[in-house]
């Protein structure tokens, strides 16, 4: 009889204990441009396994690319997971700056010149604003990764000065810190998403587009007839792992402490593994017959000095601790 008790208490405490783990269980959607055939949706594929491994399961974080939440206008992207449409993201600052002015500091021309130069103002002072700045606008930041320094191709020719941009349309993200750094260059930038940049760029209704050699390679920009590719690293766009504010909260402590490190952890790896495989890339872009350009410290010199204006007009926007923060990071040697 005792032991009759025992089991049934046994069955009962077992039963809610299933009960607990299934109304604990939960699921989020995470939003992404790029899918896992690339860095950026590696690095959401990489957070969503730790998480899934880490609570055994009973968290998932199911990622959904190509800015299809936002029917695949990227620059919508902050704003749906501010309301709560996206529950996180792992998104990039140029996507994200129409609503986060100071996150244009990473895409303004010519301040970073190499990985050093990202990581000492991501890792410091600046790094911490930028993330006060999207908190501030209720979404919380949790780690850093990168899509990468970004590099200038196109169909026409080698381009080695900003004389040879003259009047070359150059597909360019829907961030207006863009239009003004290729109109300075003397080019004729289009905004549009990176849904429509592939079939612009096979029609030939543009002539060229910036992207770093991770998307150069994996979408095969290629075999849409761009045949050069100028590395110039004029400016790198880092990525964001975050979540909204309400989802958040709603969080018990623990999870969020497994949610916050499995983001560094997943940020870290990416970067790495982005950064590795540069080399290859290079090679593999080059033995498909693209003639890749790098410039000389002159060349280079010249780019850096007709966008100049770009950084003026847009330093106010950024904020001066940013800009300061930023500036002495990239000063330190
Ligand atoms: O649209 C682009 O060029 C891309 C994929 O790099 C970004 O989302 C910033």
């Amino acid at each position: 009889m005792k032991l009759k008790r025992l089991f049934s208490a046994l069955a009962a405490g077992a039963a809610l204990t299933a009960l607990c783990a299934t109304a604990q269980a939960r699921e989020y959607s995470v939003s992404t441009v790029l899918s896992d055939a690339f860095p950026w949706g590696q690095a959401a594929q990489k957070w969503a396994d730790l998480v899934n491994e880490r609570s055994e399961g009973r968290i998932t974080l199911r990622v959904y690319p190509n800015a299809q939440l936002v029917a695949g206008d990227q620059t919508k992207e902050f704003s749906a997971m501010r309301s709560g449409l996206i529950d996180m993201a792992v998104g990039s600052t140029i996507n994200w700056s129409p609503q986060v002015p100071e996150l244009n500091l990473f895409s303004l021309p010519f301040l970073m010149q190499n990985d050093a130069d990202l990581d000492a103002i991501t890792q410091g002072e600046g790094g911490k604003l930028a993330f006060a700045a999207i908190e501030q606008r209720g979404i919380v930041p949790l780690a850093w990764g990168e899509n990468g320094f970004r590099q200038l191709s196109n169909s026409a020719k080698p381009v080695r000065s900003p004389a040879d941009l003259a009047g070359l349309k150059i597909r360019v993200v829907g961030s207006p810190l863009f239009q003004d750094t290729f109109t300075a260059l003397g080019a004729n930038p289009t905004q549009m998403s990176w849904a429509d940049a592939k079939p612009a760029l096979t029609t030939g209704a543009v002539d060229g587009q910036e992207n770093p050699l991770s998307v150069f390679d994996v979408a095969r920009i290629d075999q849409v007839g761009q045949k050069y590719l100028t590395l110039w690293n004029y400016m790198a766009d880092p990525l964001i792992f975050a979540v909204n504010q309400r989802v958040w909260k709603a969080m018990p402590e623990a999870d969020r402490e497994l949610l916050s490190q499995a983001a560094r952890d997943a940020g870290k790896w990416e970067i790495e593994l982005s950064r590795n495989a540069q080399a290859q890339r290079l090679a593999d872009i080059r033995e498909r017959g693209v003639e890749v350009i790098e410039l000389s410290e002159a060349e280079r010199a010249a780019f850096v000095e007709a966008t100049a204006s770009v950084q003026e007009k847009w330093a106010p926007r950024i904020g001066d601790a940013l800009m300061d923060a930023a500036r002495k990071a990239v000063a330190q040697p």
